[in-house]
């Protein structure tokens, strides 16, 4: 059921924002990165884009940017092409320059996709809930280490699509002294209740810089991010929400992505 104020309020992106740059000298880089971590007890891998005109002398913010539960660190590149979306933005100078980390963000020891009549076990969603010890004591300190980033809350940022929209809301809220910028694409069911993630909902209020909540109106899962945005509303909480017709696919993340890196770091 849709209420008045499920709208969309975003536009869409321009025609080819998600296409390669022609211009292959401005383009960015993908870095594969590899971290240890204590949670699997393994070594773990992260996508890490580079933006164009990078170089270690400068300081960069960075997006952590999470996939569904479907998917691994390659899903932003390979499937969404978050770095031909980032590209174009960055090239039109419409997005800050930033890293963007996209981990494997099921924390298992295997860490792989499961096969389609797995994914939605209770194994594979418990990945999930475990990798918030491995984003915050080992994945960002380990960027914090190799890449010339600014290092504090005002700086970076988290957010996903499907699972990894939950999982940023799981994250993001209970940690906003490590993020000041959310954003749930097409978010899963798995986030917990607000009145668990806030406790204090004047600070939260006066931390988050951007809370960024959007779902297609064709998305089965839609009551899961309405939700979240009804009991922001009722907390007082500024954020964006944004409903339009899409369903639980890529074009949306696509397009999600293409705005919400525009507002990002501003
Ligand atoms: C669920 C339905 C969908 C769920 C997770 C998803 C954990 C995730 C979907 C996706 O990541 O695409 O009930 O529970």
């Amino acid at each position: 059921m849709l209420a008045p104020d499920d709208v969309r309020t975003i536009p869409d992106a321009p025609a080819g924002f998600d296409q390669p740059l022609a211009d292959a000298a401005a383009r960015g880089r993908v870095d594969l990165f590899d971290y240890d971590s204590t949670v699997t007890g393994t070594k773990r891998q992260a996508c890490v884009y580079l933006p164009p005109g990078y170089s270690p002398d400068k300081k960069y913010p960075v997006l952590y940017l999470l996939h569904g539960i479907a998917g691994n660190q390659h899903e932003w590149t390979g499937y969404v092409r978050a770095d031909a979306v980032l590209d174009h933005l960055i090239a039109d100078g419409k997005a800050r320059p930033m890293i963007v980390v996209m981990p494997n963000g099921r924390a298992l020891p295997d860490d792989r996709p499961p096969p389609p009549d797995k994914v939605f076990t209770p194994e594979n969603a418990a990945g999930f809930a475990k990798f918030e010890r491995d984003l915050l004591d080992c994945l960002i300190p380990a960027i914090d280490a190799k890449y010339p980033t600014l290092a504090d809350r005002e700086h970076r940022a988290l957010a996903g699509l499907s699972m990894g929209g939950g999982q940023t809301i799981n994250i993001g809220l209970a940690h906003l002294d490590t993020f000041a910028w959310l954003a749930g694409f097409s978010s899963a069911p798995n986030a917990k209740p607000l009145s668990e993630l806030i406790p204090d909902p004047t600070a939260a209020r006066t931390q988050l810089k951007l809370f960024y909540l959007s779902c297609g109106n064709k998305d089965g899962l839609i009551n899961g991010p309405q939700s979240v945005h009804r009991a922001l509303k009722e907390y007082g909480i500024p954020h964006l929400w944004n409903v339009d017709d899409a369903g639980h696919d890529r074009p949306t993340w696509a397009n999600n992505l293409h705005h919400f890196a525009q507002l990002l770091f501003r």
